[in-house]
């Protein structure tokens, strides 16, 4: 029997290898044609988060969507072949990587337009209210997209309308290759900047699952209790490229120093959460190494799915995209 605990060990586990698989492949064959954002190393922040939702709470983010996708329950073959570009995909192959969608997992849908799915999150938790359920929006996003007017805006509307939405800033400290303490004055953090809008809002360690999964329960808590909004600033990093499969510290780039990503890629979450539940369970590295082997197998047959899949017709490319009515 997997307890709490060890299943969010093991969520974290299978984003890792399927995120890994996935980058070799994107690197070696060019056939994934899509920008492609790896959480490779931020996994702590989807998993510790989508655990604490339920199946009738949605969840929106932005450009680095697989890890929350997954750790909300979205369909991973319907993702890969998304990636191909496949009819298959969940977004039948138009949207790419950052076009995830899967509603009957709750998984509301990512966008590429920096705080675009914000108020979207904040419009759907209010219209949750008003019909009276005790549902609540999340929605992912960077520290990057917090300098974006429609953040502001949206806690105001969130907190005047008391809305069930739940905002998780994965504070990884760049946008693309510039560092917070170039884009942010010294002194108000992200979530000083929520409570002097009025949302309740707390700071945790987004390396630590554990920690994270216990902020977002309170959090959801307070939203479905009717509480109001409330924001979740997760300090974490990312390990690789802002866009594409590569690592790039220490290879000329200079935007970020070799040590400090090095003593990041120390905290890996998936470390520490071993490291905590080997107490309670001596055996818990062999199970690790069990889902690795598993969970590889799964990614292999996803992709192996996902190239036999067709390309969409092309005389169907427009389907589903805005066209001018013919005067
Ligand atoms: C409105 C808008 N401006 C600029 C961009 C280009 N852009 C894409 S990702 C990104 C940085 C995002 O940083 P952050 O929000 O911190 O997320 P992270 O990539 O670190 O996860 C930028 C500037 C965009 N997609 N949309």
């Amino acid at each position: 029997m997997t307890s709490g605990r060890t299943r969010l060990l093991r969520d974290m586990v299978r984003i890792r290898v399927v995120e890994e698989t996935l980058a070799d492949h994107y690197r070696d064959e060019q056939e994934m044609r899509t920008p492609t954002h790896f959480s490779i190393g931020q996994e702590a922040t989807a998993v510790g988060v989508c655990a604490a939702t339920d199946t009738r709470d949605w969840v929106y983010t932005a450009h680095r969507s697989h890890a929350p996708y997954l750790a909300k329950g979205g369909d991973l073959k319907a993702m890969v072949a998304e990636l191909y570009g496949k009819q298959a995909g969940c977004s039948h192959g138009r949207g790419g990587s950052i076009h995830l969608i899967d509603r009957a997992a709750g998984f509301a849908g990512s966008a590429a337009i920096l705080g675009e799915m914000i108020p979207v999150a904040v419009g759907t938790a209010w219209a949750f209210a008003r019909g009276g359920e005790a549902r609540a929006a999340v929605t992912f996003f960077g520290d990057g997209a917090t300098e974006e007017g429609v953040f502001a805006e949206s806690l105001n509307l969130a907190a005047v309308r008391r809305a069930p939405v739940l905002f998780v800033c994965e504070n990884n400290l760049y946008s693309i290759s510039s560092p917070i303490g170039a884009r942010q004055p010294a002194g108000p953090t992200i979530r000083d900047r929520a409570e002097a809008a009025g949302v309740t809002a707390v700071q945790v360690d987004g390396n630590d699952v554990f920690a994270v999964h216990e902020a977002a329960r309170t959090a959801l808590r307070h939203c479905r209790e009717g509480s109001g909004p409330y924001l979740l600033e997760l300090a974490t990093y990312r390990w690789r490229e802002h866009v594409g499969p590569g690592f790039d510290h220490g290879d000329g780039q200079g935007y970020r120093p070799a040590a400090e990503t090095e003593a990041w890629i120390a905290r890996c979450p998936i470390v520490r959460a071993a490291d905590v539940l080997r107490e309670q369970d001596p055996g818990i590295d062999r199970t690790v190494a069990e889902w690795r082997a598993l969970f590889g197998d799964e990614i292999r047959g996803a992709i192996a799915y996902a190239k036999e899949q067709p390309f969409p017709d092309v005389a169907a490319l427009l389907d589903g995209a805005y066209q001018p009515v013919p005067r």
